[in-house]
C-alpha cells in the first residue's frame, strides 16, 4: 500500500511545480467502469482482444462488429462518467499550469473540467467519414445498438469512430504538443498506463530521461516504476484526491 512518505514526496514535488504534464491511460477511467485494454473484456466481447478490433483491417472486414464494440464502450462511458481521479486532475489547475496528454478516447478528462487536453488517440464521440474524413461530434449518450450504421452527411460513405487504430498515425498536433510539454514541464504525473503502446509510451520514457520530477500512480508496477522519482502503488481515484488534499494543505501553509 502507499506509504505516507511516498505520498508526501509526491505532494512536495507537485507543490514545487509550476508546470505539470499529466500522461494518462485506461487505468484512470477503470473506476468509471470502463475496462482497460489489459483486462479481459467482459460478456460478448470476452472472446475478442481490443488489439484485434481497434484496427482498420477489422473495420474493413466487419464494420458491424467494430461499431457494435464502440457502441458498447460509448454506453459504458455514458453510464460511468467522470470519477474522482478525473476530478482531482482537473482540480490541480488551481495550483499550476496543467497540460494533459491522454491515451484515452473517452473524453472524460475534458468533461471533468480540464482545459488543456491533448487526445493522442482521438475521441470515441467523434464519427469520421471513411471516405472524405468529414467529422461530426456525437452526443454523450448510451448507444442505440439497433441503429443502422452511421453514414457521412457530406458524401454518404460509411463513417468510423474518430479514434487512432493500431497501425495508424497519431494526430500530429496532439503528439507534438505532448512532446514539447515533456521538454518544458517541471513535473510529470503518469497515471493508469501500462506504457506498452507506442509512440505514447515513448513520452513516458522521455519524461523519465528528462529533468522533470516523475510521479507514477498505478496499483501495478510497470517497466518505468523503478526509474520514476515516486511510484504510488494505489488506484487513481484514491491516490489523486489524496495528493490534491496534501497539495492544498502545503500551498495554504505557505
Ligand atoms: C503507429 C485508440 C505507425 C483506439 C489505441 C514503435 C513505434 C511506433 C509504433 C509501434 C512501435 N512498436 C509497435 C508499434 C505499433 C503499435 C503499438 O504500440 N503496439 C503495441 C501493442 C506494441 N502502435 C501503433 O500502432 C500506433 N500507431 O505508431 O503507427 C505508423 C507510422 C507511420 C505511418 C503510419 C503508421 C497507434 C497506437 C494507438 C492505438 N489506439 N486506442 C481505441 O481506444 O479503441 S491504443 C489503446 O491501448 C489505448 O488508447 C492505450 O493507448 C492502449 C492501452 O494502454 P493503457 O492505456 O496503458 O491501458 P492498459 O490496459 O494497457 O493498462 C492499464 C494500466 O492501468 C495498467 O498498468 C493497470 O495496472 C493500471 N490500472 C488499472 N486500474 C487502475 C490503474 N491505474 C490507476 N488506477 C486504477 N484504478
Ligand atoms: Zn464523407
Amino acid at each position: 500500500m502507499r506509504s505516507t512518505h511516498t505520498m508526501d514526496t509526491a505532494a512536495n514535488a507537485l507543490a514545487n511545480s509550476q508546470r505539470l504534464l499529466v500522461l494518462s491511460g485506461a487505468g484512470l477511467s477503470a473506476e468509471s467502469g470502463i475496462p482497460t485494454f489489459r483486462e479481459a473484456q467482459t460478456g460478448l466481447w470476452a472472446q475478442f482482444s481490443p488489439q484485434d478490433l481497434a484496427t482498420p483491417e477489422a473495420f474493413a472486414a466487419d464494420p458491424e462488429r467494430v461499431w457494435a464494440w464502440y457502441r458498447w464502450r460509448r454506453t459504458l462511458i455514458a453510464r460511468g462518467g467522470v470519477n474522482a481521479g478525473h476530478r482531482a486532475i482537473a482540480a490541480l489547475e488551481r495550483h499550476m499550469a496543467v497540460v494533459i496528454a491522454t491515451q484515452n478516447v473517452d473524453g472524460l478528462q475534458t468533461t471533468a473540467g480540464s482545459h488543456d487536453v491533448s487526445e493522442l488517440h482521438g475521441n470515441i464521440w467523434v464519427d469520421r467519414c471513411s471516405s472524405c474524413s468529414a467529422e461530426s461530434r456525437q452526443p454523450v449518450a448510451e448507444a442505440d445498438d439497433d441503429a443502422p450504421l452511421p453514414h457521412c452527411e457530406e458524401c454518404g460513405a460509411l463513417t468510423r469512430p474518430g479514434v487512432v487504430w493500431f497501425g495508424e498515425m497519431l494526430p500530429v498536433d496532439a503528439l507534438e504538443r505532448a512532446q514539447a510539454e515533456v521538454e518544458r514541464c517541471d513535473c510529470v504525473l503518469v497515471v493508469g498506463t501500462s506504457n506498452q503502446v507506442y509512440p505514447a509510451a515513448a513520452l513516458v520514457e522521455m519524461a523519465v530521461a528528462g529533468p522533470a520530477q516523475v510521479i507514477e500512480v498505478n496499483p501495478q508496477a510497470t517497466a518505468v516504476s523503478n526509474a520514476v522519482d515516486v511510484h504510488i502503488p494505489e488506484s487513481a481515484s484514491v491516490a489523486l484526491p489524496s495528493l490534491v488534499d496534501r497539495l492544498d494543505a502545503l500551498r495554504s501553509a505557505r
